[in-house]
């Protein structure tokens, strides 16, 4: 059994992480060539494990193992397989590969389940694309209205609905709150930590009871275009600096609110962009995530003060958009007992913890029963080429889906 779940998810990773638009660690970027390649992979997958396939218009997947019951609620596992620039071969797909190779197992073993189970491949978690994170799983549960879609831009200015008519979709034909949480039972994403604590403390299994979730924003500081050699420092209005403060007001502000505060600025533009011209204006992204709603709100209202005061002693303009401000999510306290219990029966030491990172369960959990369990990540290391997770970690979080899907779907009488 280990042996060939080893060999399995060896193929997979090595055969998904080709699919990348750099040399330099992993991107793929949603609805990018690499992007469809890789769902294509996965769709080929599903099909050598005569699951019933399914694509929605805004690409989410979904791989059905018909259950013999009908009336039972389905179960729905799984994640996603974009990447972000210069990112791993682990983030989201090893909640993918490990949830059809559960499957593949289970078939192997000759069983079959009562219940439907589900492999979900969510579209565009990442927020590369459009400035906001887990796009696929919004669209499903509703969080994200039509009319709101058909405003997305990408940074070259092409709106999503090009975009998807490009990878053959439709925007008209998304199906919107096609998620119905009466017919789901729970659902279980296996993910990478992206986060120091499982390995520093030498443990197998997280399982998850509280997701942070972030208020994404992009703000722009508006100058004075000018000379960066003729014209005086006390003349200038120069929004760089003040852009600089701002950042500076952001690393002080989540480092004051609470330890599992965190802001990032990530993305930044300076135009014109030329060394020798003091800059019109510049853009950047800030990323504000708390594990409470209360905590995350504060250092956000506290950092567009700041943001005013800044631009303001200096004579300058500001404006900002807020791309999504989502809510920090409790995981299904039953499941996380049931997860703890099913890692001591097989022997795995596990550990509750919350998680910075957000992930398509936090959506989940606005309507359905959702858990999340983690794997160790190399130092701590994600969304970077280095990213890491021993395939021992990998066989172990395989071995609990397996078990799970176990208990929830099968002898359900
Ligand atoms: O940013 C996140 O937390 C996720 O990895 N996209
Ligand atoms: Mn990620
Ligand atoms: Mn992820």
């Amino acid at each position: 059994m280990t042996a060939e779940i080893e060999n399995n998810l060896k193929d997979y990773i090595k055969t998904l992480s080709t699919y990348t638009s750099t040399e330099e660690g992993v991107t793929r970027v949603v609805y990018s060539e690499e992007d469809e390649h890789a769902k294509h992979y996965i769709k080929q997958k599903m099909f050598d494990l005569q699951l019933e396939i399914t694509e929605d218009e805004i690409g989410n997947i979904f791989g059905i193992w018909k259950g013999t019951n009908p009336s039972l609620k389905s179960f729905w596992t799984g994640s996603h397989i974009d990447a972000p620039t210069h990112g791993g071969k682990y983030d989201g797909v090893v909640g993918v590969i490990s949830a059809l190779e559960a499957i593949h197992h289970l078939k192997q073993e000759g069983m079959q389940p009562e219940r439907d189970i589900v492999v979900v491949v969510f579209a565009a978690e990442e927020p590369t694309k459009f400035g906001i994170g887990c796009l696929g799983s919004k669209v499903l549960t509703g969080k994200v209205e039509k009319e709101e879609l058909k405003n997305f831009r990408d940074s070259n200015g092409h709106s999503l609905d090009e975009i998807l008519k490009k990878a053959g979709k439709k925007i008209d034909e998304i199906p919107y709150q096609k998620l119905q949480p009466e017919r789901i039972h729970s659902f279980l994403e296996l993910h990478i930590e992206q986060g120091p604590i499982l390995e520093r403390k030498n443990i197998d299994i997280g399982i998850v009871d509280v997701i942070a979730a972030p208020t994404e924003m992009n703000v722009i500081i508006y100058g004075e275009q000018r000379h960066a050699g003729s014209t005086p420092m006390d003349e200038r209005k120069d929004p760089y600096p003040a852009a600089a403060e701002a950042a500076l007001a952001l690393e002080e502000l989540t480092k004051s609110v609470s330890s599992s505060s965190v802001g990032t600025i990530g993305n930044i533009s300076v135009t014109p962009g030329t060394s020798n011209v003091i800059p019109s204006h510049v853009e950047f992204s800030v990323d504000i995530r708390d594990t409470t709603t209360v905590k995350k709100d504060k250092i956000v209202t506290c950092l567009l003060e700041k943001i005013r005061d800044i631009t303001s002693a200096r004579g300058l303009t500001y404006s900002y958009t807020i791309q999504s401000n989502d809510t920090p999510s409790k995981m299904d306290e039953q499941g996380v007992e049931k997860l703890k219990n099913l890692c001591e029966k097989l022997g795995y030491k596990s550990y509750v913890m919350n998680s910075g990172a957000y992930h398509d369960a936090m959506v989940l959990a606005s309507c359905v029963r959702a858990n999340l369990l983690f794997v160790p990540s190399y130092k701590g290391i994600s969304h970077a080429p280095s990213e890491h997770t021993d395939i021992i970690h990998l066989i172990k979080g395989t071995k609990v889906l397996i078990d799970y899907m176990k208990t929830e779907c099968f002898n359900q009488a």
